[in-house]
């Protein structure tokens, strides 16, 4: 069955990082979900909504630490099970404008925080970033849009060096960038002016989850009186979190970090990590700069489904 291959080979570009970060993930994962309906064979609605929930498994086991691709699944899924239609063909349909409609919704978002948090670009500024967050360099490349003139230092991001990618990308729109060791980061920030990065999750209490160094890039923004702020779309929010469940933070392989390591060797790799509301000055969303404690308010005011 060529949809369920699609749907397994894209959960395998995920997790072998050939498609990462989350906007990219929760991207590819709608878009497999069209190819699914797109080329279904199932010749009823409950041969079809199996599918589609074999589809939502594989997707959601390829990274346990993407809300944002869960709840795009979760959209997608939901308004087909609403649907009382009986032929295949229509819930292929509700597939297609369902998936449309997340992926302009989440377009809107991204052009909404670059908006914001462009005006928090000024002329002169030293911006301290961390791994690479689509959502964060289109920020930037707006702010350098309206004539801003900033520079950046990017920490290289071990084990897979994903701060090189954001460094390119500055590059490439003229910025002056700087790339440095994970372990600079305490000597770069007393240099910097403001700390930006994404998010990979959102909690209910206000705790942001991000690349692996994200906590310490705090820690050391507040120590340096940096202002420490996250771009992030609302619905990276885990509605789990509301109900007691930590986000779980995944761990990849060691050969990332050491590929000819000793067997014996404990080697670690943990993902991402949790950064704590204290630490953050704000995350800048597509409703807003909003303070992290209020996360849980507005996105319930903004996507109610989500709680559902
Ligand atoms: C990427 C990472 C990014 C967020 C946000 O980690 O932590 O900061 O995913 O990215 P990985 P975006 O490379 O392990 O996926 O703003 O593009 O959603």
């Amino acid at each position: 069955m060529r949809n369920v291959q699609t749907v397994h080979k894209v959960a395998d570009k995920i997790r072998r990082f050939e498609v990462k970060g989350a906007r990219n993930v929760a991207i590819a994962a709608v878009e497999t979900l069209q190819i699914l309906a797109q080329e279904t064979k199932a010749k009823s609605r409950e041969h079809f909504l199996r599918e589609l929930s074999e589809a939502q498994e594989t997707l959601f086991a390829s990274r346990p630490t993407e809300p944002l691709m869960r709840n795009a699944v979760k959209f997608v899924t939901s308004k087909v099970k609403a649907s009382d239609e009986k032929r295949v063909a229509e819930l292929a349909q509700v597939v297609s404008s369902s998936s449309h409609e997340f992926l302009l919704n989440l377009e809107g978002s991204k052009e909404r925080i670059a908006e914001i948090g462009a005006r928090h670009i000024r002329d002169g500024m030293i911006i301290f970033t961390h791994c690479h967050s689509s959502t964060v360099t289109y920020l930037l490349r707006t702010a350098k849009q309206r004539g801003r003139t900033y520079e950046v230092f990017c920490t290289e991001t071990r084990p897979v060096f994903q701060g090189r990618t954001t460094a390119q990308e500055m590059l490439d729109l003229g910025v002056k960038a700087t790339l440095i060791v994970d372990s600079a980061a305490r000597s770069f920030m007393r240099k910097a002016d403001i700390a930006l990065v994404g998010a990979d999750a959102l909690t209910s209490e206000g705790s942001v989850v991000n690349k692996i160094g994200t906590a310490s890039i705090a820690l050391f923004a507040s120590e340096a009186r940096v202002p420490f702020y996250v771009a992030s779309e609302l619905l990276k929010f885990d509605p789990d979190t509301l109900y007691g469940e930590y986000e779980a933070i995944e761990e990849r392989s060691r050969d990332e970090v050491w590929k000819e390591a000793p067997e014996t060797l404990v080697v670690r790799n943990p993902a991402f990590e949790v950064t704590r509301r204290e630490f953050i000055h704000g995350i800048i969303c597509e409703e807003g700069v909003i303070p992290p404690h209020s996360i849980s308010e507005v996105v319930y005011r903004k996507y109610p489904w989500v709680f559902q």
